[in-house]
């Protein structure tokens, strides 16, 4: 629409019903579109502009966050095609330096994307963390250097094996205090059925949870898994203690299943004594299946 709204440019106009005056205006060649509030005086409208941070082959992911934690948002970015993470630092007047992150120990296959991240200060040094997704099935913990523009160490969190992981939300899981890590993966097979020749060592769409082995964090994280089936593309989770009995839930999307495709929320259920780790909400879904051969 426009890029440029400046009240007193009004070209034309006309009062709506409620007697507000809705106003399409041209400044300097550019559409604007405004509302003005007759009433009161005041703005209710606000415009939006569009600045370029800076240009990378398939972004497939930007988030704000104080990366450097000097108090001000930065914007932490990943290219798909270019297999790479980058931040674009907050140098105030919303002025912005790009710094591409040089990671180093990353599995030989891993490739590194962004394609989901959190962040927290994993080894408690002061410095913001990332846990990342790394295709095609790895979690990664990359520690930030004491100079962010220095090379970040990568820490192998777990794996997903045959599947591929795409998802990760930091939460304590648990309650013990720290962090785990909540992943999904994204199944490969036809999104409309089941596919006969679909088998358990195939990338099927799995849900588990990597836990916080607490004061070794670079250790590896114990996995529980949750459910493995042979369609679902978990790809976003918030943590939220949704029937607010004390323990975090997930709240998530699922894709590449039709019709069992939506929006769905994951309750934690705490017990004495054992039970299944998962029961699904529907009589009919799609096929549950083991683990993979080399899970
Ligand atoms: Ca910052
Ligand atoms: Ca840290
Ligand atoms: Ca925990
Ligand atoms: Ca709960």
């Amino acid at each position: 629409m426009s890029e440029c709204c400046e009240t007193g440019k009004t070209s034309q106009g006309k009062a709506n019903a409620t007697g507000k005056f809705n106003s399409i205006a041209r400044h300097n060649q550019r559409p604007c579109f405004f509302v003005n509030a007759a009433t009161t005086n005041q703005a209710i409208f606000s415009a939006f502009f569009n600045s370029l941070l800076g240009k990378v082959l398939v972004p497939i992911n930007s988030e704000p966050v104080d990366l450097d934690r000097d108090g001000d948002l930065d914007v932490v970015a990943g290219s798909r095609a270019e297999t790479r993470i980058l931040w674009f630092e907050n140098l105030g007047d919303m002025q912005f330096a790009r710094h591409d992150i040089e990671v180093s120990g990353l599995p030989s296959d891993a490739r590194l994307t962004g394609f989901n991240m959190d962040y927290a200060d994993i080894d408690s040094d002061g410095r913001l963390d990332i846990i990342a997704t790394a295709w095609p099935g790895y979690l990664v913990w990359l520690r930030q250097p004491v100079e962010p523009d220095s090379v970040w160490q990568s820490h192998k969190i777990g794996a997903f094996d045959a599947d591929q992981l795409v998802s990760v939300r930091l939460a304590d899981i648990d309650g013990d205090g720290d962090l785990d890590a909540f992943a999904g993966g994204y199944s490969r097979g036809p999104r409309d059925n089941d596919g006969a020749d679909i088998g358990v060592d195939d990338p099927l769409g799995r849900i588990a949870w990597f836990e916080n082995p607490g004061i070794a964090p670079h250790e590896q994280w114990i996995r529980h898994d949750i459910s493995r089936r042979k369609r679902g593309m978990y790809d976003k989770w918030l943590a939220r203690d949704l029937d607010s009995d004390g323990d975090l839930d997930m709240v998530g999307t699922r894709g590449n299943s039709f019709p069992f495709d939506g929006v769905i929320w994951i309750e934690q259920v705490r017990t004495n004594d054992a039970q299944a780790v998962f029961k699904q909400a529907r009589d009919v879904d799609s096929a549950q299946m083991p683990l993979p051969s080399n899970h």
